[in-house]
């Protein structure tokens, strides 16, 4: 068992000390300490923690890609069930969109779609589009960028697959890889929670079965990434138990490269609550993560979530990857988010040096990329 120690319990306010003792002797932390992660007004500290955390894993080295996302479609027929999402569309409405396949590839080679590692793709539950149509979407992108990882399909969208195809979860992921799908990204868990889940997205895959997702993926050798939507209705026992039921996931497979909690935004869409998140919420959020999660190597601030100014401090925070270049995001913009669209190597390096620590460009599975000059 590993020690931190940097961690010198009494130098914390007396209800964190037991949970620094903890942290010091590389214990687990249970259910009442991730309570106590949520709840405590000692946020610093507690960031104090999971940087210790931090540092013992990846040193002062922080991560990013040079990825870019492509959302096909935003036809959604789970469009009235998620009322937190601001993406989806009904068929026919005005701001609904479906790419042809050159449009998805043409998509792919703006802006520098060689240098590209990963293309980040995810979409709507589209009432018509084929399989088929999908699995060629991929190997269009793989004939074209070889070089790039496809990251595609959370486990609301393959469940989709697998339900309209009528085939099994495990066929379904086999035809995707067949077809050159590399991992999964981690959308879709929300608030594992039914009492959450009936409110904002009642009809969704549950908790269940977007693990049984995942636990499928991790048997076939997939990496995948796993989220958490807060800062809607749920209440702490409902983060705690989502934590854990990650957690347990991780002990069973191993395989979660990154966890990314993802704060909830407000603007256009049916949930009618109208609070963005506070940036100390943000901080708490990732430094929780960092000290609960401890079997998942990776936790990302996503700039294009927490801005890249909070991004920065996060790094001290218990994050230890910022996301990537990412080119065009719409599914936080349709939600209210005022980040910039982009964000250049050159820049986000800039971001990660002057937060004190040393960039590192990686690819999908966190494998250092060296560029020429
Ligand atoms: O599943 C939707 C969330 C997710 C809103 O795996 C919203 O590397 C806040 O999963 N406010 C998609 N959140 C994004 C996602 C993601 C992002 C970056 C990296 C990775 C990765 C995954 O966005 C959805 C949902 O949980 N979302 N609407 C909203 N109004």
């Amino acid at each position: 068992m590993k020690t931190h120690p940097a961690i010198a319990p009494e130098s914390f306010p007396e209800p964190l000390r037991p949970l620094a003792a903890k942290v010091r002797d590389g214990a687990r932390l249970d259910e009442a300490d991730a309570e106590l992660c949520f709840e405590t007004p000692h946020v610093l500290h507690l960031g104090r923690l999971a940087d210790a955390v931090r540092r013992r894993l990846h040193g002062d080295v922080a991560y990013y890609n040079v990825n870019r996302h492509i959302n096909p479609t935003n036809i959604c027929v789970y469009t009235y069930n998620c009322k937190f999402c601001s993406f989806a569309a009904m068929k026919g409405e005005p701001h609904a969109w479906q790419m042809s396949l050159e449009e998805v590839w043409a998509k792919a080679a703006e802006q520098g779609g060689n240098e590209v590692t990963e293309f980040h793709i995810v979409g709507g539950l589209h009432p018509d589009l084929s399989m088929a149509w999908y699995e060629e979407m991929l190997r269009g992108l793989k004939e074209r960028f070889p070089q790039a990882h496809l990251k595609a399909f959370t486990a609301i969208e393959i469940g989709w697959f697998a339900k309209r195809e009528k085939i099994s979860i495990e066929e379904t992921l086999k035809r995707f890889v067949a077809a050159g799908l590399g991992s999964l990204p981690g959308g879709g868990a929300e608030i594992f929670h039914p009492e959450v889940r009936e409110v904002i997205c009642d009809g969704k895959l549950d908790a269940d079965e977007w693990l049984e997702v995942h636990r499928v993926a991790h048997g076939l050798g997939l990496k995948t990434n796993c989220t958490m939507l807060y800062g809607h209705v749920e209440k702490v026992h409902h983060k705690v138990d989502h934590l854990m039921r990650l957690r347990d996931l991780q002990d069973e497979t191993g395989g979660f490269n990154a966890f990314i909690p993802l704060a909830y935004h407000p603007e256009n869409n049916y949930l009618g609550l109208k609070y963005h998140t506070t940036g100390l919420d943000d901080l708490r959020h990732i430094a929780t993560a960092r000290l609960v999660l401890d079997n998942v190597a990776h936790v990302k601030a996503y700039w294009v979530m927490v801005t890249p100014k909070l991004a920065q401090v996060a790094l001290s925070f218990g994050a230890d990857d910022l996301d990537g270049t990412v080119v065009e995001e719409t599914i936080y913009h349709m939600a209210g988010a005022e980040t910039q669209q982009a964000l250049p190597r050159r820049e986000l390096e800039r971001v990660i040096r002057e937060a004190g620590f040393t960039p590192v460009e990686r690819d999908t599975l966190y494998r250092p990329i060296v560029r020429a000059a």
